[in-house]
């Protein structure tokens, strides 16, 4: 029954923390809760640091502001600066995709770095950097701006990216963005996200070319356009008739930064990543923003009804022939994979939004989410994850990889979704996994186009015949 279950992951969360020293314990212990009933004690403590020692997930705060938020904005240099090994390990790890001309107006798949050395530590980088920026752009004249990504030395040091920024910026008549986002500051890379938004806020929106705004006219915010994404969101509202002017920030450019604005209605999918930015503009601007969710057919139909409401019954209209057109189509994906993945369970762990928008997904194929947890997300999110999830499923915030092992062992879910680190130690083991931030070099799993190629995927990971004969080494 749902009560004993209950009881089974409480007492596995106990049985898994008793091997912490107490005040680890302690500290571990508030942020892991089942959803039991009526909510009784499933609150989750988040946002809060690291105990060290333990082995986290978690990114830093130039992960969140130059991989997340700056990297796919695809007319701009980006320079990681700071040692290589930052720029080096985040380059083209995320698939955040761009269209256009490499190395004339797409600038995504590149590295830039000041590569410092110890002189650059011992005497400053400021020269270093003026010369790179200047270097930067003689060799690619089509960028249409440079940012500078501090990584953690440039910080420590004392180096004053700001007045290179604004000496350069008059110097070559472009945007020169300095991002105050070296690694130690704040305790992942959600204070990244934030860093970024507000240098977006503070160089760019509001200074852009001039534009009428037309009746139909959204923007999409918190779209990384992830192995295409939002490309696929991007489609499904021009079917219905918006006109989609902004991306923030998959395959995205600067005006696009400069006049997000300029829109009537701005559409947020990462709410965690972007909601500074979008509450920035409706305070400032007065423009509108809501939440949506693409990912599944009945995520989707909510959404594209939510989002139609905002408008007239001409989109109204068209929304509904957009559902008329697709939700078919969908049941034939769901005829097709539902029977190979009916009652199966899955685990998650993600960053800040994907553990909870993505379970309707999940669900229309009939699998059910028995845990899932962030790495970074804050209270609001888990109030929001909290009516998503069935009683019973184990919530974990900064999940160790000790205790997502020992979770996952216990719990034994039929797949596993999380992330690079966590791949290998559960294939080792048996079992199947799926890469939820790289779409494991698939995708789009966004929108009418992506949830086919979810559910594929899904299956192909579940039912390969590999699992038959593969065992854990220490299993044989
Ligand atoms: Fe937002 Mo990996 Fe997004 Fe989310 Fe964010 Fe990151 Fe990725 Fe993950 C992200 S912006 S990089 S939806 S595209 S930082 S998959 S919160 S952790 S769940």
């Amino acid at each position: 029954s749902i009560k004993e279950t209950t009881e089974f992951r409480k007492q596995v969360v106990e049985d898994v923390l008793e091997v912490y020293p107490e005040k680890a314990r302690k500290n571990r212990r508030q942020h892991i809760a089942v959803k039991d009933e009526g909510c009784a004690s499933c609150a989750v403590k988040s946002n809060s640091k690291t105990v060290p020692g333990l082995m986290t997930a978690r990114g830093c705060a130039y992960a969140g502001a130059k991989g997340v938020v700056w990297g796919p904005v695809k007319d701009v240099v980006h320079i990681s600066h700071g040692p290589v090994g930052c720029g080096y390990y985040s380059w083209g790890n995320r698939r955040n995709l761009a269209e256009g001309e490499i190395g004339v107006d797409n600038f995504v798949p590149f590295l830039f770095t000041s590569d410092f050395q110890e002189s650059d530590i011992i005497y400053g980088g400021d020269k270093k950097l003026e010369t790179i920026i200047q270097e930067a752009v003689d060799l690619f004249p089509n960028a249409n701006g440079v940012s500078i990504l501090s990584e953690c030395p440039v910080g420590l040091i004392g180096d004053d990216i700001e007045s290179v920024s604004r000496r350069m910026s008059e110097k070559l008549k472009l945007p020169v963005i300095p991002v105050r986002c070296e690694g130690f500051r704040g305790i992942s890379q959600s204070l990244g996200h934030h860093i970024a938004n507000d240098a977006i806020r503070d160089h760019l929106l509001g200074k852009g070319p001039a534009r009428e705004v037309g009746k139909y006219d959204v923007g999409i915010i918190g779209d990384y356009n992830i192995g295409g994404d939002a490309w696929a969101s991007k489609k499904i509202l021009e079917e219905m008739g918006l006109n989609v002017v902004n991306i923030w920030t998959g395959d995205s450019t600067l005006e696009m930064l400069q006049n997000g604005h300029l829109v009537k209605l701005n559409l947020i999918h990462c709410y965690r990543s972007m909601n500074y930015i979008a509450r920035h503009m409706e305070d400032t601007y007065g423009t509108p923003w809501m939440e949506f969710n693409f990912f599944g057919p009945t995520k989707i139909r909510e959404s594209i009804l939510k989002i139609a409401a905002q408008f007239d019954d001409y989109i109204m209209e068209k929304a509904q022939q957009v559902l008329a057109k697709y939700e078919p189509q969908m049941q034939k994906v769901i005829e097709t994979y539902r029977p190979n993945l009916d009652g199966k369970s899955v685990m998650l762990y993600v960053g800040g939004l994907r553990p909870r928008h993505i379970v309707g997904a999940y669900e229309d194929l009939g699998m059910e989410v028995t845990g899932t947890g962030y790495e970074f997300a804050h209270s609001e999110d888990y109030e929001k994850t909290l009516p998503a999830l069935k009683e019973g499923t184990l919530i974990y915030d900064d999940v160790t990889a000790f205790e997502l092992e020992e979770f996952v062992m216990k719990l034994k879910p039929d797949l596993v979704g999380s992330g690079i680190k966590e791949k290998y130690v559960f294939e080792k083991m048996g079992l199947p996994f799926r890469q939820m931030h790289s779409w494991d070099y698939s995708g789009p799993y966004h929108g009418y186009e992506g949830f086919p190629i979810f559910a594929r995927d899904m299956d192909m990971a579940i039912n390969s015949p590999t699992w038959k004969s593969i065992k854990a080494p220490w299993a044989k």
